[in-house]
């Protein structure tokens, strides 16, 4: 069923409801200060220019179909991540990435558009996870800030546990000159298939040698990327997990909807609560999760000073 705004919701100037690539709904954004967009299908941001490039990186290959998920952007990974705690809970990172969310708000003041986009149980989702919850998602998007904030209320009357991630893609000029910064110290479990899962302490900050798949356990750090002379910087408040991944070449070469060169150009740094992390909520309470990303552009903002 396509999605249309509810009924009493106008969309004010500078954000429209398109058919956007596979003829999938989307909310496009063009503000004086950034233009952006938003997919319906799991509320997926798939796009976010402040001033120059877009900081989020969606693959050539991407797939826009009804049930596939996006391959870019920031997929919400929700009620579960990956495989779930045990490792069999499908489809991969739950079912909210590929399930339409409805367009419930959309405001706009001089430097940002607010969106909220709402996702309740359904017999679909509860033959997948047998639980009554209540989803907003607001995304919050302007010149200096991209703020997604995912608020899950249990609405049921026994307590349940989920998981949950901002799958944020970034782009990035070259992943084997990236490195991030804050998450010295943090403990991390290593999810690249034969290699020692550890836990390990992460000592330095990160690079980037080869396939990259880590999840930071118990940590609120802010998360730095260090990319030539731009910095993103992802801040998060009621995240204790944080995922950093990059596929490297025989992993994007084994995914269809992942050019085989693409790998050069992404780094995933999610918003997270994932594995041990996982938030446990009782009847009638509530979980938000923010992910506060900003882009610093050293060499844009010399070439302005220089101007
Ligand atoms: O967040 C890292 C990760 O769990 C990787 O292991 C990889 O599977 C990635 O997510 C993408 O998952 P997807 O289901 O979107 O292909």
């Amino acid at each position: 069923m396509t999605q249309v705004p509810s009924p009493q919701l106008t969309l004010p100037d500078g954000v429209e409801l398109v058919p956007g690539r596979g003829g999938l709904p989307a909310v496009r954004i063009d503000l004086p200060g950034c233009t952006g967009e938003v997919y319906l299908q799991g509320a997926h941001v798939t796009s976010w220019r402040p001033a120059g490039g877009d900081v989020l990186w969606v693959s050539e290959a991407a797939v826009f179909r009804t049930g596939k998920a996006i391959r870019g952007g920031v997929p919400i990974c929700f009620p579960w991540f990956a495989g779930g705690v045990d490792g069999t809970s499908t489809p991969a990172h739950g079912f909210a990435r590929i399930t339409e969310w409805n367009l419930v708000g959309a405001t706009v003041d001089d430097r940002s558009v607010e969106l909220k986009l709402a996702l309740t149980d359904t017999v679909d989702t509860r033959a997948m996870w047998p639980h009554s919850f209540a989803a907003e998602y607001g995304v919050r998007m302007g010149r200096d800030e991209l703020c997604l904030t995912l608020a899950v209320t249990n609405t049921g009357d026994e307590a349940f546990t989920f998981e949950e991630a901002l799958h944020s893609y970034f782009a990035v000029r070259d992943i084997r000159q990236v490195r991030v910064e804050g998450l010295e110290g943090a403990s991390y479990l290593n999810t690249v298939p034969g290699e020692d899962a550890g836990p390990h302490v992460q000592d330095d900050p990160i690079g980037f040698t080869g396939e990259t798949d880590r999840t930071y356990q118990g940590t609120t750090a802010t998360a730095v990327i260090r990319d030539g002379d731009r910095t993103v910087t992802v801040a998060r408040d009621g995240s204790a997990s944080a995922v950093v991944w990059n596929p490297w070449v025989a992993k994007s070469a084994a995914m269809s909807d992942f050019g085989d060169d693409e790998w050069t150009g992404m780094l995933c740094v999610e918003t997270a609560n994932a594995k041990a992390d996982a938030v446990t909520l009782e009847p009638g309470a509530e979980h938000t999760m923010t992910a506060r990303i900003t882009e610093v552009d050293h060499g844009q903002e010399a070439l302005i000073g220089s101007s």
